[in-house]
């Protein structure tokens, strides 16, 4: 993220105007905590669904990292069977909580009561500790434990030199101004899932640190960084679950944890010395200890329970599994044209094409640029893409340029200045920072005609020429260049470029890609020539890449710009690169509170204004940010990765993340988007990316191109690859609707459908698609096989999706799979029942015009099950749908549907594993019917039919 500045550059600092920070101080987060007095319980009332108590300081103030609250109040409620809340905060309601109008609170249902509640809330009353149990516990352990006085106080080494952690030593509770502390004690090496966004060494399970050592330092602070790996970076989830493996029952069950506070964070991972736990840690620069407590016990109900709070993800439209094409780099309307062009001429389905930046006049927001993208030519480029059932999406950055002087008119500045939408300095004045189009304010999200003023700005682009049909949201976490604060009365007509982007003269991508040999001259040195490896086995070893409180706006005595306690935020200063925190919002609202929604808030704005824009239809849009919720409202990208095979390999712990976060509709800049791919790589990456839900090629600028269309061995795997991901539409599409109603996430670990199988816990080279599709991708350069493990300890049937042969497998551990270039290994599971497109077509809109065709994969006893979901696809709110039903016993298929959508398209085929005897005579819907059968697959397949899947069917074979 760091161009390099031009000379003559202005901005870094607020040395500018009435708005001065300085930089922050030297990091200094030692203080014994372990003085601190802890708080004592009283006053307690219970009711059949809860509690209530004060909680008073329990002895002189520490005032550690700010002043003690003495009077808290704690309030416990059992709102469902499987979902605790206790919720601890300041009895006088200043701290910051997140508004209802951000994140509604979750209704409870009245009719639970404590005693039919999974979960326990135990507590000692001085000093205070709670301890969540299982009411029914076949392990002992509690599952969160804030009892810890009796560890010992020991320093716990700082995880790098220079680290602004220093330890902290003992755990009490404390609840200050601007310092929150509570701990947990976890199972020693506890198997600890999601807190993120990052992108983790460890892998899904993070690390939680052996003796002494602090394994994982989460932080809670939004930020504009290139895909780090161990950092915080664009989105911001405060969920972790636990999975808990007994080995003498081999049972196991899970629980989850989620932390309904915005404000900024550290969560650590540790395990002290010599002590027989480890520990989760929150250490919190402001708001509330508000927890909701999952009971689980499956990982798939630990992710429901969750949305039940946050809500379940916003409806996707068909269209938009897809596949999508980008780059930072197309340079005009022309270009882009040629680009749809070639995918045509390639045959490569291209679903939806993007613009980046490259796109706007000046850089500003809701712009094109005359010369490059004359409004009337993007008008028409974009019906020439409807026609062919295509779609446009534009990218929209969250600054806004300011009009630099009388005669610059730019709109939405001046109807924002106007209609008062942008965030201020703490003295009224409009915040100044520094994005793309030189000076620029920001949309405050908070005021009251923001949203308003948004889709305003949104429909005029679109009535200019830009019709699109969803929207990409970048830098929003957001992203400015000053640090700190432009300064306010500064000169804003210079609006010279401050930087070079990539790619420019000065600021070329000359790196070699990954497998290029430099050393050989001559086309050996390369990577992949014409799909033939000649890349050397060396290269690249996976592991060495290394509405109640308003809070601080209405709080005297709290440090807006340095908070005293640092988080661990990879770039120093809270305001580092972002906004800075002492900025106002709407409703009193400080960025030092607020930060962390930005991203959440524009993406809610720019749902509800698309909404009006695109009547009808479900909002489609990508956001690079996040926080808890942001899923009602967006899909997500994992941002600026590398055209590295590591990133490729992250790639899935961050897909299956985020499915844990609620945001299932997620994917990565397939090829990569920093430096220069190559053919094996993209190859491989093509592949992979068309099993993830976003699936989209995107570019850095001043890349080489990578279209999959750039090499010929790359071309044919992604059309291999798309043929597959657009034949099990239907699947995905039934397995977000289940996302969309109940929160089950589409992608799931191997671990969440086989939990009683430790050697799965950890597994993050391979996927599932919901139940039945299994993946194994390769991840490493020049092999042409890949290790899988396959889930069931030899009970479960594995069958290749292209060949229908059943896997020998090698049980709880891997297996050797060939997997030459330009081949995925995908499997499917016994017990399934999958409705397929019979024929892949170029767009997703000719897919479904087509017949639907049926693979069943019986088990051993003849059983299988699947369900799709139907419906126009796009509607917004959802209009009628069908749900197929499709049961299998030893020699009957069963379908059956019910809903008032109308299915015009018939079942054309079935095919039918594990039919063990080759049948005398198949029967569909009672009429005898022509089948072929090869007893090596044990395959029945019965074509040639016209079953009306509104009505249902059955197949029997005897
Ligand atoms: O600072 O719009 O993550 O996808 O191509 C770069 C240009 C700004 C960052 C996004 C990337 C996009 C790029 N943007």
């Amino acid at each position: 993220m760091f161009y390099p500045l031009v000379a003559g550059a202005i901005l870094v600092g607020g040395a500018l105007g009435s708005d001065p920070a300085s930089p922050p101080p030297p990091v200094d987060n030692s203080f014994n905590v372990s003085t601190c007095p802890g708080y004592s319980l009283h006053s307690l009332s219970e009711t059949d669904s809860g509690l209530t108590a004060r909680l008073n300081l329990a002895g002189p103030a520490c005032n550690a990292f700010g002043v003690d609250v003495v009077d808290l109040t704690i309030e416990v409620n059992y709102e469902t069977e499987t979902r605790l809340h206790v919720h601890i905060f300041d009895t006088a309601d200043s701290q910051f909580t997140i508004p209802e109008t951000v994140i509604p609170r979750p209704n409870a249902s009245s009719s639970n009561t404590a005693s039919k509640s999974d979960l326990v809330f135990n507590y000692d009353p001085s000093p205070f500790a709670f301890w969540i149990t299982r009411r029914s516990a076949p392990y002992n352990t509690p599952l969160f434990d804030t009892r810890l006085s009796s560890l010992p106080a020991t320093p716990i080494a700082p995880v790098m030199a220079g680290d602004p952690l220093t330890a902290l030593d003992g755990f009490p509770l404390v609840f200050e101004n601007q310092y929150l502390q509570l701990a947990s004690a976890l199972p020693l090496g506890a198997n600890v899932y999601g807190l993120g966004e990052v992108i983790a060494s460890s892998g899904i399970r993070r690390d939680v640190g052996t003796d002494g050592g602090v394994g994982t330092i989460q932080t809670n602070w939004a930020r504009d960084i290139q895909d780090p790996i161990n950092q915080n970076m664009y989105g911001i989830h405060p969920i972790y679950m636990e999975h808990r493996f007994n080995s003498t029952t081999d049972t196991s069950q899970s629980h989850g944890v989620f932390l309904f506070n915005a404000n900024g964070a550290d969560i650590l991972l540790l395990t002290p010395p010599n002590a027989n736990v480890s520990l989760v840690e929150y250490r919190l620069l402001g708001g509330t200890l508000d927890l909701y407590f999952f009971s689980g016990p499956t990982p798939l109900a630990v992710m429901e329970q969750y949305s039940e709070v946050i809500g379940t993800p916003t409806w996707q439209p068909l269209w938009g599994f897809g596949f999508h094409l980008c780059r930072w780099g197309y340079t005009s309307v022309n270009e882009t044209r040629e680009v749809v062009a070639k995918m045509r001429a390639a045959d490569i389905p291209l679903e939806v094409m993007w613009n980046d930046i490259d796109l706007y006049h000046a850089f500003r927001d809701f712009t094109t640029d005359p010369i490059h993208f004359p409004a009337d030519e993007m008008r028409d480029f974009i019906h020439e893409l409807r026609q062919n059932n295509q779609h446009f999406i534009p990218i929209v950055d969250a600054a806004i340029g300011k009009a630099t002087n009388n005669t610059d008119f730019y709109d939405p500045y001046l109807k924002g200045a106007e209609l008062d939408v942008f965030i201020k300095n703490p003295d009224g004045t409009e915040y100044i920072g520094q994005v793309w189009p030189g000076y620029t304010v920001f949309p405050d999200w908070f005021a009251p005609n923001t949203l308003h003023w948004w889709t305003e700005a949104l429909k005029n682009w679109s009535a200019l020429g830009v019709e699109f049909s969803g929207i990409w949201l970048d830098m929003n976490e957001a992203s400015s260049f000053c640090d700190y604060s432009c300064g306010t009365g500064i000169d804003i007509s210079n609006t010279s470029m401050q930087f070079l982007l990539p790619g420019d003269p000065g600021n070329p991508i000359t790196d070699y890609p990954e497998g290029y040999n430099s050393t050989i001259s001559g086309p050996s040195g390369n990577v992949t020539v014409n799909g033939t490896l000649t890349y050397g086995a060396t290269a690249s070893p996976l592991s060495t890449l290394s509405k109640r409180g308003i809070g601080a706006g209405n709080q005297t005595g709290v440090d807006l710009n340095t908070p005293p306690y640092t988080i661990y935020n990879g770039f120093t200063g809270l305001s580092n690169h972002t906004l800075a925190t002492n900025a106002t919002h709407a409703g009193g609202y400080r960025e030092l509170d607020t930060h962390n929604l930005f991203g959440l808030m524009e993406a809610m704005t720019t749902h509800k204004a698309l909404k009006t824009v695109l009547q009808g239809q479900r909002p489609f849009i990508i956001s690079r940010s996040a926080f808890a919720s942001a899923g009602k409202w967006a899909g997500h990208w994992l941002g600026d990765n590398y055209s590295l095979w590591e990133y490729m390999y992250y790639s899935i712990q961050g897909i299956l993340q985020h499915q844990m976060f609620q945001i299932p509709f997620v994917g990565t800049d397939t090829c990569g988007f920093q430096g220069n791919t190559d053919e094996e790589l993209c190859n491989r990456w093509m592949q992979l990316a068309a099993f993830t839900p976003f699936y989209r090629n995107h570019n850095q600028r001043g890349a080489m191109s990578q279209e999959p269309f750039v090499w010929d061995s790359v071309a044919n795997a992604s059309r291999t690859a798309i043929a597959v991901r657009y034949a099990m539409l239907p699947y995905w599409y039934s397995l977000f609707a289940n996302a969309s109603m109940q929160g089950t996430p589409p992608v799931r670990a191997l671990f969440w459908e086989f939990p009683d199988e430790p050697e799965l816990f950890a597994v993050d080279r391979q996927f599932l698609i919901g139940r039945d599709i299994l993946v194994t991708p390769v991840l490493t350069p020049n092999v042409s096989s890949v290790d899988g493990i396959f889930p069931g300890r030899g009970k479960t049937v594995w069958r290749d999706w292209y060949t229908h042969e059943v896997l020998n497998a090698t049980s709880g551990a891997n297996t050797t799979l060939a997997a030459p270039l330009g081949h995925i290994n995908v499997h499917v599971r016994d017990g399934a029942a999958i409705l397929l497109h019979q024929t892949p077509a170029y767009t997703v809109e000719e897919t479904r015009q087509g017949d639907f065709s049926l693979l069943v994969t019986q088990s051993v006893d003849g059983h299988a099950f699947g369900t799709a979901f139907i419906d126009d696809g796009v509607s917004d709110p959802p209009g009628p749908s069908t749900i197929v039903t499709i049961q299998a016993s030893m020699d009957t298929v069963n379908i059956s549907s019910s809903g008032a959508f109308h299915i015009v398209q018939k079942l054309a085929e079935m095919t039918i594993l594990g039919v063990t005897q080759r049948p005398a005579a198949v029967l569909v819907g009672g009429q005898v019917k022509n089948f072929t059968y090869a007893a090596s697959q044990q395959k029945l397949v019965a074509s040639g039919l016209s079953v009306d899947l509104n009505l249902g069917t059955t197949i029997e074979w005897k």
